[in-house]
This record gives C-alpha cells, structure tokens and sequence, in this order.
C-alpha cells in the first residue's frame, strides 16, 4: 500500500516534470509562428520572416546568392536570416559562394525564424545535401 502511494508519487512527479519540459521546449520553438511558404525553401533577410523574401522551387541549389536580387541593385548575399523549408531532405547553407566555407545543415521541414549568430547574414550558397 505504502509502495503503490510512492510509487503514484514519483510516477506523477516526473510527469509534471517531462511535461514542463516538453512546454518549455514548444515555448521557444513557436516564438514566432512559421508563416505559410508557398514553395519548397523560402528564405527572409531579417529575423521573423520579416523583410524581403525569395521562393525556390524545384532546383533547390543557389551556387551564389549574389544572382537573387531583392532590391534594385541588392541582392540576397549575406543576407538571410530566417527562413521555411518544405524540403522532405536535408539542405546545407554555406558561408561562401559555390557550397564552400563554414556549412548549416537542416533535417527536413525545419523552420528557423533565427539563423544562429555565426551563419546569421552570411548564407552564399545552398543546396541539398
Ligand atoms: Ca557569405
């Protein structure tokens, strides 16, 4: 009797405990909810999904991104800060031009509304990998 009382006790503790930490985890995870991406990888110039955005489809490959401009002579290099995948496979975002330098790999589906600080405004390049 003693025993199951405990037993219920601990049982009903450590699940308090995982369920506080599950909560903790989806608190930081939706801060700032993914918007809706209407193709494959979308990716921001500023934290947030905020600023202006460039869609890939099909060829999920960018050897520079000094070819997507997002303003009148701007382009998106050096520049990414957020962004939505909707890719079923991983992709790696590079420092450099042509997949070279220091290289963020994501697993599937992953949305990141903060690049970490060391790739933040830095992405060159991309492609799946
Ligand atoms: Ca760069």
């Amino acid at each position: 009797m003693i025993t199951r009382s405990l037993s219920r006790i601990i049982f009903g503790g450590s699940l308090s405990l995982a369920l506080l930490f599950v909560a903790s985890l989806m608190g930081g995870a939706s801060a700032v909810a993914a918007p809706a991406c209407p193709s494959t990888l979308c990716v921001w110039e500023h934290h947030s999904f905020q600023g202006r955005r460039i869609d890939f489809g099909h060829v999920l490959q960018e050897r520079s991104m000094k070819n997507r401009v997002i303003g009148s002579h701007a382009t998106m290099n050096d520049r990414i800060s957020s962004f939505v995948s909707n890719h079923g496979g991983n992709l790696c975002f590079y420092e450099h031009e042509d997949f070279r330098g220091l290289e963020f790999r994501i697993g599937p589906r992953e949305s990141w509304g903060s690049m970490p600080r060391w790739i933040n405004d830095k992405i060159s390049s991309f492609r799946a990998c």
